[in-house]
C-alpha cells in the first residue's frame, strides 16, 4: 500500500506533524538581517522534504517588537519586518500547494501598548475603550492588589493621566486586555474571521489561560502561603476563558478543518490537570494544548515515562495530547546533554519519543539538525527579559538564533549581520552538511517521518506502556487497525536484554544505530545497543 492511500483518513492537526517556525530567525532575504515571509516561501522544500504537514509561524502581525511580534499594533497586517500581506498570500498559496497547512499565533491576552485601542482606553477615563483593557485605581496609596507578572514584578502600571494603574501579565508594552468586555470578544471574532477567510488553517493561542482574570481582583498567594501548599491563582485559570474557547471553537469549526492549540502557562510545568480543564470535554474547546513537562524531564527512562504517563493523565478520553521537546521560550533539547558524551544518539532517541508517542509532534526550526542554544554576548542581547536579568538569567534569545542553513558565511541565513549570532558551530552543524551525512540526524528525522507517516498505528494509533523506566528502557506499543508497533528505548549507555515472553515475530522497521533492518527476530533473548531506540512490527 503506498503512501498516499494510507493517509486518505488523516485529520492533519492531529495525525501529522507541526513544524514552529521562529519567523525572524528562519532565513532572511532582503539582506536586514531578520528572517522574513520570503524566507519561508524560498525553503518550503526543506518542509516539504521532511514531510511536515503544517507550520506554525510565531506572531508576523504589525509590532513594536517590544516582545517581538508577541506585542500586536494591528492584528489584520503583516509588519514590514516580514514582508507585506501579498507575500502572506503567496506563502499560504504555495504552501497549500505543497500539502502544507498554515497556523497563525494569535495574541488574545495582551495588545501592544501602541495599538489605536490602548492608546485611545488610556487618554481618558471617559473614553469608548476605556473599558477594553483593565484599569483599577491604586488601595489606599498602594498598588490594586499584589499580583505579579510572569517575569516576577508587580503586574500594575501607574499611568498619571487618568491616576489609575493598568494591569499586564508580561511587559508593560503589552497591556491585558479585558475580556469580560463583549465588545473585545466580537472585535477578536472579525479577526479570527478575516485570516480564516484568507485560508489560514488554524491558530496557536499564546497564554491563553490568562485571558480572563478574577472580576473580584482577589489576591494571589505569597511565597509564604506557596510553600504551605496554597495554590490558588485569581490571575489565571478562570471558568470564563474556557467558556470564551467554546465560543472562538464554535467560530473555528464553522470552517473546515481548522484547528485551535492553546498555549497553556504553569509553573511548575506538567500541571495535566490544568491542560485537562482548559481541554474540556477534549471537543469543545481548544483542539490540543500544550504541556511542557517533556522539556524539563533529565535524561532518565522512568523520568520521561511518568511525564508521558502523567500527561496523558490530563487530557479528557475525546481530546488529544500534543508532544514538543523544545519552544522559543524556553530551551532548545538538544543543549540539555550537549555535554554529554552522546548528544546525537540522546537527540534520536528523543526524536523517536517524539515522532513515535500518541499526540501530535511540534518540532521547533532547527531542532531537526539539533541546534544548540546560542550563548549570546550581553552587548547582543535582545531579549527584554535578558537584559533585566542578566547573568542570572540571560533570556530567551539562546533558542531563537538563525537557522543554520549551510557553512557560509552568517550560515546561510542572511547576507547582513543577524538579529542575533548564528551559533559557532554553523560550519559544520548545518542543513547541506547533514544532508550528505547518512548518520546525521537530519538524515534520521527524514526516514523517522516517513515510516510514521506511512504507519497508522504510529500516528493515530493507541499507546500502551510495556516497560516503564526500570532499568533503562521506556517502551510502548501503538496500535490501530490489528497493526502493533512495539516502541524500544534504552537510556542506558550499557547493552540490554529484552526478555519478552511473546512468541511472535518481529521485524526491524527502524533503529537509531543503524542496525540492518530485518524481520523475523524474537525477543525472547534480544540484545539493545547502548542508547539505541528501535521500532519493531509486530507479525
Ligand atoms: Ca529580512
Amino acid at each position: 500500500m503506498t503512501e498516499r492511500n494510507r493517509t486518505d483518513d488523516l485529520i492533519w492537526w492531529k495525525h501529522g506533524i507541526i513544524y514552529h517556525i521562529y519567523v525572524l530567525s528562519f532565513k532572511d532575504t532582503n539582506g536586514d538581517g531578520y528572517g522574513d515571509l520570503r524566507g519561508i516561501i524560498e525553503n518550503l522544500d526543506h518542509l516539504k522534504n521532511l514531510r511536515i504537514h503544517a507550520v506554525w509561524l510565531s506572531p508576523v502581525f504589525k509590532s513594536p517588537m517590544a516582545d517581538f511580534g508577541y506585542d500586536i499594533e494591528d492584528y489584520c497586517s503583516i509588519d514590514p519586518v516580514f514582508g507585506t500581506m501579498d507575500d502572506f498570500d503567496e506563502l499560504i498559496k504555495k504552501a497549500h500547494d505543497s500539502g502544507i497547512k498554515i497556523i497563525l499565533d494569535m495574541v488574545m491576552n495582551h495588545t501592544s501598548d501602541k495599538h489605536p485601542w490602548f492608546i485611545s482606553s488610556a487618554s481618558s477615563k471617559d473614553d469608548p475603550k476605556r473599558n477594553w483593557y483593565i484599569w483599577e485605581k491604586g488601595r489606599n496609596g498602594k498598588l490594586p492588589n499584589n499580583w505579579k507578572t510572569i517575569f516576577g514584578h508587580t503586574a500594575w502600571e501607574y499611568d498619571a493621566r487618568t491616576d489609575e494603574y493598568y494591569y499586564h501579565s508580561f511587559l508593560k508594552e503589552q497591556p491585558d486586555l479585558n475580556w469580560r468586555n463583549p465588545e473585545v470578544k466580537e472585535k477578536f471574532f472579525k479577526i479570527f474571521r478575516f485570516w480564516l477567510d484568507k485560508g489560514v488553517d488554524g491558530f496557536r493561542l499564546d497564554a491563553v489561560n490568562f485571558i480572563v482574570k478574577d472580576k473580584k481582583l482577589r489576591k494571589n498567594p505569597n511565597l509564604i502561603e506557596l510553600l504551605f501548599g496554597k495554590r490558588k491563582f485569581y490571575s489565571r485559570n478562570r471558568i470564563e476563558s474556557v467558556k470564551l474557547l467554546q465560543d472562538f471553537r464554535n467560530l473555528v469549526n464553522s470552517y473546515d478543518d481548522r484547528m485551535m492549540v492553546g498555549e497553556i502557562f504553569s509553573l511548575p510545568p506538567g500541571e495535566s490537570n490544568v491542560v485537562g480543564f482548559y481541554l474540556s470535554s477534549g471537543e469543545d474547546t481548544l483542539n490540543m494544548a500544550f504541556d511542557f513537562s517533556l522539556l524539563f524531564q533529565r535524561w532518565s527512562a522512568r523520568k520521561y515515562y511518568k511525564a508521558v504517563e502523567r500527561s496523558y493523565g490530563g487530557i479528557p478520553s475525546k481530546g488529544w495530547p500534543s508532544i514538543v521537546l523544545s519552544n522559543h521560550d524556553l530551551s532548545r533539547s538538544y543543549d540539555k546533554y550537549k555535554f554529554s558524551n552522546h548528544p546525537l544518539e540522546k537527540a534520536k532517541i528523543k526524536a523517536m519519543l517524539q515522532l513515535t508517542l500518541k499526540g501530535t509532534p511540534f518540532i521547533y526550526y532547527g531542532e531537526e539538525i539539533g541546534m544548540k542554544n546560542g550563548s549570546i554576548p550581553k552587548d547582543k542581547i535582545k531579549d527584554p527579559i535578558g537584559k533585566i536579568y542578566w547573568p542570572l538569567y540571560k533570556g530567551r534569545d539562546g533558542a531563537r538564533t538563525p537557522m543554520q542553513w549551510d557553512g557560509s558565511v552568517n550560515a546561510g541565513f542572511s547576507d547582513a549581520e543577524p538579529w542575533l549570532p548564528v551559533n559557532n558551530d554553523y560550519e559544520i552543524n548545518n542543513v547541506i552538511a547533514q544532508k550528505i551525512n547518512e548518520y546525521s540526524l537530519l538524515r534520521f528525522y527524514s526516514r523517522l517521518i516517513s515510516i510514521r507517516n506511512s504507519i497508522p498505528a504510529l500516528s493515530r494509533g493507541d499507546w500502551i506502556p510495556v516497560s516503564k523506566g526500570r532499568d533503562d528502557i521506556f517502551s510502548y506499543i501503538r496500535s490501530a487497525g490489528g497493526e502493533y508497533l512495539l516502541i524500544v528505548l534504552n537510556f542506558s549507555t550499557r547493552e540490554k536484554s529484552l526478555t519478552f515472553q511473546d512468541s511472535n515475530e518481529f521485524c526491524v522497521v527502524l533503529s537509531t544505530s543503524g542496525r540492518s533492518l530485518n524481520c523475523f527476530v524474537q525477543l525472547k533473548n534480544f540484545s539493545v545497543r547502548p542508547l539505541e531506540g528501535l521500532i519493531f512490527r509486530v507479525k
